[in-house]
């Protein structure tokens, strides 16, 4: 590793996360007249005639104030499906929905209050479940079919045929900066939102519609967040239209940030899945086709699911080629917190089932898993079941290199593995490897979409705006390279500032793996303006061509050479001569389309393709399952960073473990959240993760879709822990012959059920 990656001048916001310097919400906006903000929530899953009594709440202070709806000066809508209202009003539809806002100058006395306030009404029976919901037409939207082919002749001609039921468990975001805002009134008639949110004109424009005003009235800004992983795609929102209510009903400052316990309880996860599925094969293997129907958890109301059932119905295939497929899903309505955007939005879940789909037909043909799936790994040409003709993908030849690379260790290898069950009776291994390609781009294209307001400062310091939030993922040093880049300066004079929806407006959530990619492309797009504008300059004092020139590292070169002329020099030449030292940059994602009423068309710009071995070990008696090793190949294009491409890769391959092995959200039969902390849910930590990981990234194919030939890497990788449930599975089936349920998270409970009789 060069000095240069690990300078931490390059990487500020790292530096400031490591030193623990960095501002949240919950360190800004202290002022005496700062009131705090704390949300009452209902206390059944579903009900009517709701009604609010903050008498005694009121009783206990002066300085005590209870919103509800009536107080709405709006509309009481959040959402922008139109289902969703910011306080309950006559029904609730799940436990935790806000249904007053307690207003109070301490926040101990706010919390008082808040549990004196009583809500009310007749309790109606709760729907938890999927399916059972999906039974009695409870849907939040018309179902979805895509098609391919002709899966039925394809059924009647295979050799093999498996079918199987595979079911995905929630998955809590975990961030550890809880949903938080701050807002106050500074101006009359304006309103001012620092909020912890991905989406800052997502917020900016459910507050303008909750306050009755235009949106060019009201200011939202998102400082570094603590983390988000697609939690703060939509569900900042409500929390960021309270505070703003609070403040402007009160004409004070108002903070809210939610108790660790409350944001468990109240905001919503990953979406829990069920699914049948049925895969037909010829005598070799190859697959000929595959069927599955999703029953998507989506709680409440709609959120983002729309967005989530249609990137799982996209990933159906997974990474395989299948010559005829019938995908189809259903939102079911529940009564639990509407489930939202969770990194892989959709993917993973759908990634789960194409996976439950190979071991069930190695099951059923004898066929090994892994001759079935390197037999069947979607190539240049292919066409996938929604008419897309990918190009750029690499599976195979991230999959050979990671065969070569197993074959060769004395952990990850089938003749380890092999040994290791040989020569131990009390502990058994299980190896398994998925292939991945993933789609980028926002499945709605309209979101594909970003912009950037550049300004050198006569100082000749260059400030960056977008509409990309960083939340720990590096989009903001990832911008900083390529605005420097596309500028011909030192990355260090580049700022990449917090977003602000009055530097870049119309702006969508920092989301779908592709903020670097839309925002960075935006930024470099007004960068390159700038540096032509610049240049022209330069030309004049230089007497030369502009063609001639040109900058780089912040020194202007005449074919080549240095041409004696630094940035600095130049931008106060520029300055003086009165030439414009801003530039504003857009950019859309070109090539990209869907139609919905055919449900075909092309809307990724291309994929991000890699594979990932893991080996798990089992303890027969106790049923502990732990990761004894794993190795993945990513093909990665050009690195913009590669310490946090790393980092991106690691982290979110954690996080798809958690969720296949550890990660179990459990409802009472009421939909009350058992698992509210974190010590009975459990997350990945240092001491699960430690194991030896073996992370290779291509690099030797630019990405000619994204900047600088970069790839997304957000949360391709995420998906690569799905290997973890497939091996530990294959652990249990090494332990005791037939373990072939698709039951995730694969928990050491689950796998003691297992080995003592408890499932088939
Ligand atoms: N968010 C979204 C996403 O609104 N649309 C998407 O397609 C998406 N994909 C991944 C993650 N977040
Ligand atoms: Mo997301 S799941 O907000 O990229």
């Amino acid at each position: 590793m060069t000095r240069d990656h690990i300078d931490p001048g390059d990487r500020p916001e790292s530096l400031q996360n490591l030193l623990g310097r960095t501002l949240y919400v919950d360190d800004l906006g202290e002022s005496a007249r700062l009131l705090h903000a704390v949300p009452v929530p209902t206390p059944t899953a579903r009900g009517e005639d709701l009604r609010v009594d903050a008498s005694a709440a009121l009783a206990l202070d002066p300085s005590v104030a209870v919103l509800t709806a009536a107080d709405v000066p709006g509309e009481n809508r959040i959402s922008e499906a139109d289902d969703e209202p910011l306080f309950a009003d006559g029904t609730w539809a799940y436990r935790g929905q806000v249904a007053a806002l307690v207003l109070a100058p301490d926040p101990c006395l706010a919390r008082r209050a808040a549990a004196l306030v009583r809500v009310e009404g007749r309790g109606l029976p709760p729907v938890l479940d999927p399916r059972e919901a999906f039974a009695r037409g409870e849907l939040l939207g018309p179902p979805r079919t895509l098609r391919r082919g002709d899966p039925e002749a394809a059924f009647r001609s295979a050799a093999y045929v498996a079918r199987g039921r595979a079911d995905s468990g929630g998955q809590e975001h975990a961030y550890l900066e809880t949903q938080a805002a701050v807002a106050s009134s500074e101006e009359p008639g304006r309103m001012r939102v620092v909020s912890s949110t991905q989406g800052p004109a997502v917020v900016q424009r459910a507050v303008a519609r909750v306050l009755g005003l235009p949106a060019s009235a009201v200011d939202v800004e998102a400082p570094r967040l603590g983390g988000a992983f697609g939690g703060k795609e939509d569900q900042a929102t409500p929390w960021a239209c309270l505070t703003a209510l609070g403040a402007w009903t009160t004409g004070r400052p108002v903070k809210l940030v939610l108790r660790r316990r409350d944001d468990l309880a109240m905001t919503g996860k990953r979406h829990p899945y069920s699914a049948d599925f049925r895969v037909a094969l010829a005598a070799d293997g190859t697959f000929l086709g595959l069927e599955v129907d999703y029953y998507q958890n989506a709680g409440a109301y709609l959120d983002l699911s729309p967005g989530v059932l249609g990137r799982t119905l996209l990933h159906a295939a997974g990474a395989y080629r299948f010559p005829a497929v019938r995908a189809a899903g259903s939102m079911c309505r529940t009564n639990l917190p509407p489930f939202t955007a969770f990194r892989g939005f959709g993917g993973p879940q759908a990634f789960f089932v194409a996976e439950a789909a190979v071991a069930a037909a190695s099951e059923a043909s004898g066929i090994p898993a892994a001759v079935i799936q390197r037999r069947n790994l979607l190539r240049d040409g292919d066409a996938t079941h929604y008419g897309q003709v990918v190009s750029g993908v690499r599976p195979e030849a991230c999959w050979d290199r990671l065969a070569d690379a197993a074959g060769k260790s004395a952990v990850l290898g089938d003749a380890a593995v092999a040994a290791h069950n040989r020569e131990s009776r009390l502990s058994k291994r299980g190896a398994w490897t998925i292939p991945v390609a993933f789609g980028i781009s926002f499945t709605k294209t309209m979101m594909n979409q970003a912009g950037a307001l550049v300004h050198v400062q006569a100082d000749g310091s260059v400030s960056v705006h977008t509409t990309a939030v960083e939340m720990g993922q590096g989009v903001a040093r990832k911008i900083q390279v390529a605005s420097a880049r596309a500028l011909g300066v030192p990355e260090a004079r580049v700022a990449v500032q917090r977003t602000r929806t009055e530097t870049a407006a119309n702006g969508f959530p920092t989301a779908a793996s592709c903020g670097s990619d839309l925002n960075g492309m935006a930024a470099s797009r007004a960068c390159a303006a700038l540096k032509a504008r610049l240049l022209g300059r330069a030309a004049d004092l230089l007497g030369a061509a502009a063609a001639e020139l040109d900058l780089a590292a912040g020194r202007v070169l005449r074919g080549g050479a240095d041409a004696g002329l630094g940035w600095e020099e130049l931008v106060a030449a520029a300055y003086a001569a009165r030439v414009d030292l801003s530039e504003h940059g857009f950019y859309a994602t070109p090539g990209i389309f869907y139609d919905a009423a055919t449900e075909t068309g092309s809307p990724f710009a291309y994929f991000v393709c890699g594979c990932c071995r893991v080996v798990a070990e089992v303890d027969v008696v106790s049923g502990a399952v732990k990761v004894v090793g794993a190795a993945i190949v990513h093909d990665g294009g050009t690195a913009l960073d590669p310490i946090v491409d790393a980092g991106q890769a690691e982290g979110a391959f954690a996080q798809g473990l958690g969720w296949a092995l550890l990660e179990d959200l459990r409802y009472g039969p009421a939909g009350e959240l058992l698992t509210d902390s974190f010590s009975t849910y459990k997350l990945p930590d240092a001491a699960f993760m430690d194991f030896p990981l073996a992370l290779e990234i291509l690099r030797d194919q630019p990405n000619g879709k994204a900047v600088l030939g970069s790839r997304a890497v957000g949360e391709p990788p995420l998906m690569y822990g799905i290997a973890g449930y497939f091996a530990a599975l294959a652990a249990l089936k090494a332990a005791r012959p037939g373990a072939g349920f698709y039951d995730l998270p694969l928990t050491g409970e689950k796998a003691l059920g297992y080995l003592t009789g408890g499932f088939a």
